[in-house]
């Protein structure tokens, strides 16, 4: 493939958070290991002056998604505690970056960076038609993401070197990437952008 990057596309890293990777509250295996390759394509997005969109999961300490509350997860993300941070060595560009914080009240939770948050109207402001999509975890917050732009009418492209899953069930995230597919998303990898 080739793919010329172009004024209406946009980058959205989701949930690279510290409580998600190996170590964390609620660690995606080899979630650290796509650092380096998510910073290739935050540095072709901030070179080419194109916005760069990074979600987070930014929890209160009673939130509904957690075992003691009603939900399924250990209590992770917590807002201002070092596991909600950013893996420190993901490259946040000082311009053209954004940061998305969903599941911000008790009780509602999000897996889709557009869930109760102003992404849309960001990108929609700017022009934006194309989203370029990586991060953790393929199977919950990346795929709900994916659909999430393909159904407000994005054309999305997956970054297939730049995405890991959490496999609750073995096969959640093979499973994840044909429902992605069948809706529309295309795999790329960083060698396929010009
Ligand atoms: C996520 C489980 C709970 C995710 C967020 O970012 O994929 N997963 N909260
Ligand atoms: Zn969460």
């Amino acid at each position: 493939m080739n793919i010329n990057i172009n004024h209406f596309d946009a980058l959205i890293i989701v949930d690279m958070q510290n409580d998600f990777m190996p170590g964390g509250a609620l660690p995606v295996p080899e979630g650290d290991k796509i650092v380096d390759s998510l910073n290739r394509y935050i540095d072709l997005f901030s070179q080419k002056g194109n916005p760069v969109y990074f979600t987070r999961d930014w929890h209160p300490e009673d939130h509904i998604s957690f075992k003691d509350f009603g939900g399924v997860w250990p209590p992770h993300c917590i807002q201002n505690t070092k596991g909600a941070q950013f893996h420190p060595d993901l490259k946040i560009p000082s311009d053209n970056k954004f940061i998305i914080s969903k599941g911000v009240s008790r009780d509602f939770d999000a897996y889709s960076g557009f869930q109760g948050t102003v992404l849309d109207d960001l990108l929609k402001e700017r022009g934006v038609k194309r989203l370029f999509i990586g991060g953790v975890a393929t199977d919950y917050c990346v795929l709900n993401t994916v659909l999430g732009g393909l159904n407000l009418g994005y054309q999305v492209f997956i970054l297939g070197d730049g995405i890991k899953g959490v496999d609750v069930r073995e096969g959640d995230s093979e499973r994840a990437l044909e429902v992605m597919k069948n809706r529309g998303a295309v795999v790329i990898n960083i060698e396929d952008l010009k």
